[in-house]
This record gives structure tokens, C-alpha cells and sequence, in this order.
């Protein structure tokens, strides 16, 4: 008996890196109902079935569970975005960071490609998310700025890294992952709308301990499961704020004395991320309609 992490799925078999060891170990796994429940980034605890032959007996409960990438026991997400080459997309970045509240996981915000436009270009939308209170990080795969940065944030974690395709995502892996050789300006030929992109989800395990998962990119993102009213907590400046409007299931959006409008007319805070709140809360209410 032992208890680990999967890493991985491929033909048939699961990759479980043992927590004793950090052997990864090639198992099979028997129960169809177990089969069903498991993904990458579960704990499960396997048998040794016959000499060098594992099965995986049970999963132990999630901490966290992603549905895109569909990895479990995730920490944090590393959310990056270029300045340039993709040009950011703000309100997509806002639904990234959306989604990793919903799913109770601590995002850190990556501004990568710094050779190409200097951060302060983009000091108002950075400092909103600063002063929001999300962790920032700005890198160049290309000159090495903020690597270390990128590299220490990973350690003893399990993170995924997210964002669009072309952002650098894999390069930026590469460089603080020596030996690693992801695939990197992959160009992704169907950008179906909505559409899943079947590629491997592996968990690739640290040196210093911690494991990351590369995603290919997204750019059509479906909103988290929430309603109108888990909505505000999604966004740490409205959060804060909600317990000073006169009505306390205020949506903020056209109640009268409303604190975080006030807040958003005086500046404290950020009018584009209020607006992308008013269209996330638009798309939610369309839905409840439904
Ligand atoms: N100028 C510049 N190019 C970069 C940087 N990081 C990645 N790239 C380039 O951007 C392209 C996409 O990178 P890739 O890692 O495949 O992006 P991914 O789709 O997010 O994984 C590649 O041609 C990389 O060489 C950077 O910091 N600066
Ligand atoms: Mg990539
Ligand atoms: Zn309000």
C-alpha cells in the first residue's frame, strides 16, 4: 500500500508519483468507478497487485478540482499574459482570475514579454490589480527578467499555468525547468469556439518539491458555475466594499447607495474592472433566466 499523486494518464495506465519515494510508479486501475472519478492531480493510494503490477484502490478527497484543465489538488494558478504579441485582453484575464476564485484557488497574475513593451505602459491596469490585492508577477522569458521571481512562486505548490496561446506559458516553463523542452510557438490551427482542446494534462513534478501543469491556451473561456451574488466575492475591491451599500444583497448595479459604485465614480476603483463586472454579472442574470 502506498499513498501518491497521479501525474498522468497515457495508454491505458495511471502515473503515480509515490509520496514516500517520488518514485512514479505505472499503475492499473480496476474499479470502473473509481476510473471515472480520478484526474491528474488526485491522491489515490495504490496496491501492489503482483510483483511490479500497482493498482490504484481508492481516491482520497480533493482539496480543489479544476474542470479546464481538469486537474485536482490545485494551489494556485499562474495567469500570464503578454504586453505585447498577444496585446492583453483584460476582460479575458478577469475571467481567468474569476475562475480560479470560484474554483478556491490563489491566482498570481503573470505580465510577461517586458522586451517587447515596458510594464509601465500598462501602470494603470497593473496598479488596479495591485491595489485589488492579487500578487503580480512581470517577466521576459526572452531576457530572464523576473525568472527568478517566476521560479521561486512554483516551489512546494501545485500550480497551473494558464492564460491565451502565445503568451509564453511553455517558454517561460523552459527556462526556469532545465531539461523540461516543452513545445513552445505552437500555433493552434482550430480556435473553435467553446471547443475542448484534447491534449495531455500532466503534472511535472519540481525539483525543490511542487509540480506545475502546462495548458494550452484559451481564449474562449465559459463562465465558472456562480451566482449573481457569489459574483462580488470573486473580485477582492467589490468584495471589501459590499458591506457598506445600503441593501446588503446589493449587486452594485444600479441600487441606490451603493458603495462600490461610489468607489468606482471617486476612482478608488478601476471603471474597467468594474465593467467587466457588470458584464460577468449580465451574463450570469442572462443564465438564471433561463
Ligand atoms: N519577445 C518575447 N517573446 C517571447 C517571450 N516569451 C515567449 N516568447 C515567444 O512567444 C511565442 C509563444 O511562446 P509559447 O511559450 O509557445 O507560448 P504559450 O502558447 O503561452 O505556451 C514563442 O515564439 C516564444 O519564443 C518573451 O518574454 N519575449
Ligand atoms: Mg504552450
Ligand atoms: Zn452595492
Amino acid at each position: 500500500m502506498g499513498v501518491g499523486q497521479v501525474v498522468r494518464f497515457h495508454g491505458g495506465f495511471y502515473y503515480v508519483m509515490l509520496q514516500e519515494s517520488g518514485e512514479i510508479q505505472e499503475c492499473f486501475c480496476r474499479g470502473r468507478l473509481i476510473k471515472k472519478r480520478l484526474l491528474v492531480g488526485d491522491y489515490v493510494v495504490t496496491r501492489e497487485a503482483a510483483a511490479g503490477k500497482c493498482t490504484i484502490e481508492e481516491v482520497l478527497p480533493r482539496r480543489t478540482e479544476l474542470i479546464r484543465p481538469p486537474v485536482a489538488n490545485v494551489d494556485q494558478s499562474i495567469i500570464v499574459f503578454a504586453l505585447q504579441d498577444p496585446k492583453p485582453n483584460f476582460q479575458l484575464l478577469d475571467r481567468f482570475l474569476l475562475i480560479s476564485a470560484a474554483a478556491s484557488i490563489e491566482p498570481v497574475i503573470c505580465f510577461n514579454k517586458t522586451d517587447l513593451v515596458s510594464a509601465a505602459a500598462y501602470s494603470k491596469q497593473i496598479d488596479a490589480y495591485n491595489g485589488a490585492g492579487y500578487r503580480i508577477l512581470v517577466t521576459s522569458a526572452k531576457t530572464g527578467e523576473g525568472l527568478e521571481g517566476f521560479r521561486v512562486a512554483l516551489i512546494r505548490r501545485v500550480t497551473v499555468v494558464a492564460g491565451p496561446s502565445g503568451v509564453g506559458k511553455s517558454t517561460l516553463l523552459n527556462a526556469i525547468l532545465p531539461g523540461l523542452k516543452l513545445k513552445t510557438g505552437e500555433i493552434s490551427k482550430k480556435t473553435g469556439k467553446g471547443r475542448h482542446i484534447t491534449r495531455l494534462v500532466e503534472l511535472l513534478p519540481l525539483q525543490d518539491g511542487g509540480a506545475v501543469v502546462d495548458t494550452p491556451g484559451f481564449t474562449q473561456l465559459n463562465l465558472p458555475v456562480l451566482t449573481a451574488a457569489m459574483l462580488a466575492n470573486c473580485f477582492p475591491e467589490i468584495s471589501q466594499l459590499s458591506g457598506e451599500c445600503r441593501f446588503n444583497d446589493c449587486l452594485h448595479k444600479s441600487e441606490p447607495d451603493c458603495a462600490v459604485r461610489k468607489a468606482v465614480d471617486e476612482g478608488r476603483i478601476a471603471a474597467f474592472r468594474y465593467r467587466h463586472y457588470q458584464n460577468f454579472l449580465a451574463e450570469i442574470l442572462e443564465k438564471e433566466r433561463r
